[in-house]
């Protein structure tokens, strides 16, 4: 029995790994705009691998707002609330709360379902880059990476990398500072994200999610970094319709 059990979880977990050597779609960072991304792509049919660095995906959902575990939407994000079932309430004023570990949860079971492979507890540590084009991606166990072991990564490549790694935006930090390549913002460069406004913040987030490189998207908190963008705090619209656009623009890309 012992024998079986672990046999079963190491051959499941190695054909999972083995087809996703080579995907259409790599998502850094399973927030939320890369989980409504991964949802999106995954139901359309493209092969997705999902990577977050942490135990569990969902990134800067859980923890609500200073920990109070609910985070706000307005009505304009219904529409992917409902495709996930989950669920919202009326604040009053067009705002509405939603339960931060329904949503989380949802997100996480929904991307699941729709056929995008999770891997967590690995970290994307460097990028492939070829013919001025983007790749695919470096990865490593987190542990590994946080105990400075020194262990050589793994590669999985992939038709378009999608940079959905929130604040730091560390996919196109790594290609700008690394490779040296301009990205598609103002400057060339990541320009930093701005102070706190919720109404401009939720536009630009949408605004600024695209395609940076060759095979390079942006999503999220991660666009809003790279173009400039205003930060917006516990409301969460524009981070699901970041996700469900960015999964437009790739699935045009990809023809699907
Ligand atoms: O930050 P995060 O939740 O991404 P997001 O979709 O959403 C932002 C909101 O949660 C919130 C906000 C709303 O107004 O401001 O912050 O932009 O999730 C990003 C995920 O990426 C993971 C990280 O652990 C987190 O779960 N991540 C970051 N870098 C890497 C990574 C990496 N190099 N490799 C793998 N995962």
């Amino acid at each position: 029995m012992e024998e079986k059990i672990s046999r079963a979880i190491i051959q499941k977990y190695f054909e999972k790994l083995q087809a996703n050597l080579s995907v259409d779609v790599v998502v850094v960072g399973a927030g939320p705009s890369g989980m409504v991304a991964a949802h999106d792509l995954a139901a359309s049919g493209r092969k997705v691998a999902i990577f977050e660095r942490k135990l569990a995906p969902g990134g800067g959902i859980w923890g609500g707002g200073m920990f109070f575990n609910e985070v706000a939407v307005r009505d304009d994000a219904f529409p992917i609330l409902d495709d996930f079932g989950v669920g919202y309430h009326s604040a009053g004023d067009g705002y509405y709360t939603v339960d931060a570990v329904e949503l989380a949860s949802g997100l996480i079971f929904g991307a699941c379902r729709a056929g995008a492979s999770f891997f967590n507890a690995i970290s994307v540590e460097d990028i492939v880059l070829k013919d001025e084009r983007v790749a695919g991606v470096v990865i490593n166990w987190t542990p590994i990476t946080s105990l400075e072991m020194h262990v050589d990564p793994l590669v999985i490549t992939a038709r378009v990398v999608l940079d959905s790694t929130g604040h730091p935006s560390e996919i196109a930090e790594l290609a700008t500072r690394k490779a040296g390549i301009k990205i598609e913002t103002a400057t060339g460069g990541i320009m930093g994200e701005r102070p706190m406004w919720v109404e401009k913040g939720e536009v630009t987030t949408v605004e600024d999610t695209k395609m940076l490189y060759p095979g390079l998207y942006v999503s999220g908190m991660a666009a809003n970094n790279v173009s400039g963008g205003f930060r917006m705090g516990p409301i969460f619209g524009g981070m699901l319709k970041s996700g469900r656009k960015v999964a437009e623009l790739i699935r045009e890309e990809l023809g699907c």
